[in-house]
């Protein structure tokens, strides 16, 4: 299962052009990202000027426009940008997504803080269950892997996951292949997992994660560069090589629907 996250909150169109804001460019790239391989779409949103928000109406507009041009699983995140409150945060779900990112604790990010201290999370659960919205855990650290089983005992979510590694975030947890093997050793059993390499550890992250039978995100969010010095033209362009490596590994991604029935979303909310 191949996630793409074209926008994410840190990238700007100085470190990539290609970048992302509207919503209709949002959707854009939804269409070309499926069409190389993507099965679910990590969203966030951008204000005109490009900055990051949360606002409920544009991630309506952009969940809206995928869910017309593609069958994507939409993926809302709540994660947003450091320095955002939970208020600010939780509006995402107001788009009534299929899925949603709940971060599993609070981590270095870069030279901020990126709070999730066990009051957000309960929160962010709770919100998640009440809308029916399907969460999938985002590990910073190994650390919370256990934070997330935890929330899942006291909460009533279903541990099963899905659970994405995100690695190689300064200050947070290396893009150490190592790493990644330890981590889904600490899944609860028969766990549904993706992993993440920010920056330069995409390619070892996406190939041991190709190896130990998980998914793999990528996209703009994560990853600027398709190679040394060469920018992406665009999210597809990471998707596709992702898509290629997959299917030589005789792992060929999943289909939307294939992800959607693997995931138990099958007839959720795509036809809402
Ligand atoms: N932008 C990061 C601070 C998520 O989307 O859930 C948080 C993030 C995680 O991107
Ligand atoms: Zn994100």
């Amino acid at each position: 299962m191949i996630t793409v996250c074209p926008v994410g909150a840190e990238t700007t169109r100085e470190h990539n052009p290609s970048l992302p804001h509207t919503p209709e460019e949002i959707a854009a790239e939804a269409e070309r990202c499926e069409q190389a391989g993507a099965a679910l779409i990590h969203v966030h949103v951008r204000a005109p000027d490009g900055a990051p928000t949360q606002d409920a109406a544009l991630f309506k507009q952009a969940v809206g426009l995928i869910r017309e041009r593609t069958e994507l699983i939409t993926q809302v995140s709540t994660g947003g940008a450091v320095g955002m409150s939970f208020e600010q945060r939780v509006q995402s779900l107001g788009a009534e997504p299929e899925m949603a990112t709940l971060t599993c604790g609070t981590v270095n990010f870069g030279d901020d803080v990126f709070q999730n201290p066990p009051d957000y999370m309960r929160r962010f659960a709770e919100a998640m269950l009440e809308r029916g919205v399907h969460p999938e855990f985002e590990i910073f650290e190994l650390g919370q892997v256990a934070n997330a089983i935890a929330l899942c005992e006291q909460t009533g979510l279903d541990p099963a996951g899905p659970y994405d590694f995100v690695m190689g975030v300064p200050g947070a947890m290396p893009g150490d292949p190592a790493l990644l093997c330890e981590g889904v050793r600490r899944l609860p059993e028969g766990a549904r997992w993706s992993a993440t390499g920010v920056g330069r550890s995409h390619l070892p992250i996406t190939l041991t994660a190709l190896a130990l039978g998980g998914g793999v995100r990528t996209g703009l969010e994560d990853v600027v560069y398709y190679s040394k010095g060469r920018p992406a033209k665009g999210s597809s362009e990471l998707i596709e090589r992702v898509a290629r490596l997959a299917e030589d590994a005789g792992r060929p991604a999943a289909t939307p629907g294939q992800a959607r029935e693997a995931l138990g979303l099958a007839g959720a909310r795509q036809a809402a």
